[in-house]
């Protein structure tokens, strides 16, 4: 999704994949409905700006996924959706125009509303008229909420403070080779699973500017010197944003004031708590630094602000540690213990980096916050009140967007903060309780945290700090929400609080980020999910016994848990986050493999076409298929939510394998239920055609999916919680 074109223009679209022609006709078809003046996103895809050109041009997410480059891997690479929205071509500008879903739903008309009045996307694409199929608009996961939360794992971007993204420092836009970089393989290996090596030509490389394609230069820079340009493209790889132009910001630089309006007639108690904040970094640009410390001091009202504490999580950045001490040693000489310094003298990662900061703090209240923020007019009032009035909240403030390139501040539409299954966090709409109170500057429950946060400093402590038995980043900020939740207390995010925050091309830290979110995530599925754990294990596609997977020591956590006399999971699920879809239908998981060709698996094929397609098995999420107590058969993405519909099932259309909107099929009463036993065929219920694989000189792979009398061809699952029986 969203990606850039990697180098990729449409005559290197793949054989097989969607070709110009269907796409100008869909496109002709689904903007016919739609007056002009529309601003909506279908403009976007009239004008060719959006993921749907990606998606014609055949480098849709899905695609890339199917080539073993994930959307992951761009992200890694510096070439992410993010770029698309620092561009402005991205759906949450759209929200940010209040265009979007989301102000419907503020309106009280959901898109189901316009789904039945026959106004929504989905209806307009139901026009699409290849096999009566519908189109899937939001691919599975196509997690469109999920764009740069500041501070959470989200991992489709960068997000502030939380479970970053730990991935190379480069800006690998320039290198644009598909699967040069790996997926991250499992730990325990797939026999069938085999590394691509696809690569396209790399783009040709003028001697001069070999960086000017880079994303900064898309909206900046384009009249500096050759020289400054390299300068500021040095800087930019390192970072991750554009440091040249902050080094030339000013430190106190205005910052527009994004609040809803009733924000400033709010009136709080005379009595606030002080509070302590935190900044985590590590090789952070040292102008960012002090203007994140620069706007925490001019916006917190100076009473209230007890101390500052910077938490080096072991840069390695000389220049940058002697300026930041002669500014510190300066600072506090003012003001004598204003500024602490706490140095990890080896690299510990996000979550113990957080907690030191919590150590050193000494006010009531603590704020645990990345490095690249601005604060703005009147955060802390609204937060610290809350917190006040009840000390067991732990407060989120709302977060605005940073440009990396331009540094100019993007609003965001309000939030709650929630995660999937993979435990990726999310941004999500406030509900319809929230809405309707028509007050925005009303708290807004949240299932859990994006990753900066304010606590109060020994309720943080009573109820467990974070999960330090976590590495490296990733799933602490979701299983705070869910631990506060079960254990007594809540999470909210204020609308009157806004903290700005950069999301970054890239991130500093390097590694295989996917790897340490899963096993954060198993921890917390372990610890925490009862008989909800399968799901998490069902989303990264590994099995519940004998994962080979070592997610270290648990049993403080679960000591914790029974110390704290904490609710269920289950609870919680009803309780704080309704919006979470559950599948206890599922009985089995994983890669499908025909015996007569295991190394290639059932995979749901290019969007937005709904045709399943056998490709090499890399096992990611495209690919996981699971199959259900009433014999489903879905591929793809799980919806966490029920905002999302993305599931689809396998149904016989007309004796051709497609994959359909699963409720759709359902209402429809299509051809959606199979016979399926572990080694078995996969033989449809009412048509009794099977699924199987034929030669096909013209696939990729030789073989492709067909609907045919049974021959006795045999399927497997890699995982199942118990026997697939007759
Ligand atoms: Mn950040």
């Amino acid at each position: 999704m969203g990606n850039h074109n990697l180098g990729m223009e449409p005559g290197q679209i793949k054989s097989g994949f969607l070709k110009r022609s269907t796409w100008s006709e869909l496109v002709e078809l689904i903007l016919h409905p739609l007056p002009k003046q529309h601003s909506s996103r279908w403009e976007h895809i009239a004008r060719g700006t959006n993921r749907w050109e990606h998606i014609a041009r055949g480098t849709s997410r899905r695609e890339h996924i199917a080539r073993g480059t994930s959307r992951r891997e761009h992200i890694a690479r510096g070439t992410s959706r993010r770029e698309h929205i620092a561009r402005g071509t991205s759906r949450r500008e759209h929200i940010a125009r209040g265009t979007s879903r989301r102000e419907h739903t503020a309106r009280g008309t959901s898109r189901r509303e316009h789904i039945a009045r026959g106004t929504s996307r989905r209806s307009i694409l139901h026009v699409e008229p290849a096999g009566g199929n519908i189109l899937h608009v939001e691919p599975a996961g196509g997690n469109i909420l999920h764009v740069e939360p500041a501070g959470g794992n989200i991992l489709h971007v960068e997000p502030a403070g939380g479970s970053i993204l730990h991935v190379e420092p480069t800006d690998s836009r320039d290198e644009t080779v598909l699967g040069s970089v790996p997926p991250p393989s499992p730990e325990t290996p797939e026999k069938s699973t085999v590394r691509l090596q696809e690569a396209p030509p790399k783009p040709e490389e003028t001697e001069a500017e070999p960086f000017m394609d880079s994303s900064l230069f898309a909206h900046w820079g384009q009249d500096l010197s050759p020289e400054n340009r390299r300068a500021a493209f040095k800087q930019f790889q390192y970072y991750g944003y554009n440091a040249y132009l902050s080094d030339r910001l000013p430190l106190d630089r205005a910052t527009p004031d994004l609040r809803p309006a009733g924000c400033k007639n709010l009136t709080f108690s005379e009595n606030l708590p002080q509070i302590s904040i935190a900044f985590i970094y590590v090789n952070e640009a040292l102008s960012v630094i002090l203007r994140s410390i620069r706007s925490a001091i001019d916006r917190t009202p100076a009473h209230l602000l007890k101390e500052i504490i910077l938490v080096d999580d072991h840069s390695n950045n000389e220049e940058l540690r002697e300026k930041l001490s002669k500014y510190v040693e300066e600072m506090n000489q003012q003001k004598p213990g204003f500024i602490k310094t706490v140095r990890h003298s080896k690299q510990e990662g996000l979550i113990r980096s957080r907690v030191s900061g919590w150590r050193a703090a000494t006010a009531p209240v603590v704020a645990l916050f990345d490095a690249h923020v601005e604060f703005s007019t009147g955060w802390a009032e609204p937060v610290l009140n809350r917190i006040k009035e009840d000390r067991k909240i732990i407060i989120s403030p709302s977060f605005d967007n940073i440009k990396y390139d331009t540094f100019e501040i993007m609003q965001y539409m309000l939030t709650a903060q929630s995660f999937d299954w993979q435990l990726w966090c999310r941004y999500m709409n406030p509900r319809q309780s929230w809405w309707k109170r028509e007050n925005t500057t009303a708290p807004i429950k949240s299932p859990a945290l994006i990753g900066c946060f304010i606590v109060d400093r020994l309720y943080f402590e009573e109820i467990g700090l974070l999960d330090e038995g976590m590495e490296v980043y990733g799933g602490e900020n979701v299983e705070l929400g869910i631990r506060a939740w079960q254990c007594g207390g809540s999470v909210e995010v204020l609308p009157c609080a806004r903290v700005a925050h950069i999301e970054r091309a890239h991130k500093p830290y390097t590694g295989d980020l996917a790897k340490h979110v899963r096993r954060n995530a198993l921890r917390v599925a372990e610890v925490w999910m009862d008989e909800f754990k399968n799901h998490v294990y069902m989303a990264w596609n590994v099995p519940l016994e004998d994962s080979g997977i070592d997610i270290g020591d648990i049993s403080d956590r679960k000591a914790l848990r029974k110390r704290l006399q904490c609710k269920t999971f289950r609870w919680y699920l009803v309780t704080a986050y309704p919006e979470m879809r559950t599948y206890p239908d599922n009985i089995a998981y994983g890669v499908l493999q025909n015996s007569i060709k295991p190394e290639i698996c059932v995979d749901q094929g290019p969007t937005p076409h709904n045709i399943p397609i056998l490709y090499i098995c890399h096992g990611f999420t495209p690919q996981i298929a699971f199959y259900t107590r009433n014999e489903l058969i879905h591929v793809g993405n799980l919806s966490p939510t029920t905002e999302d519909e993305e599931n689809r099932c396998l149904v016989d259309v007309n004796s051709q394998p497609r994959l359909i909107d699963c409720a759709y099929a359902k209402a429809k009463r299509m051809k959606m239920h199979w016979h399926f036993a572990q080694g078995g065929s996969i033989q449809n219920r009412k048509t009794n055609r099977c699924l199987e694989v034929q030669e096909n000189s013209n696939n990729d792979f030789g073989y492709h999916l067909v609907l045919q009398q049974c021959s006795g061809q045999s399927w497997s699952i890699t995982n199942f919680y118990r026997n697939i029986t007759t």
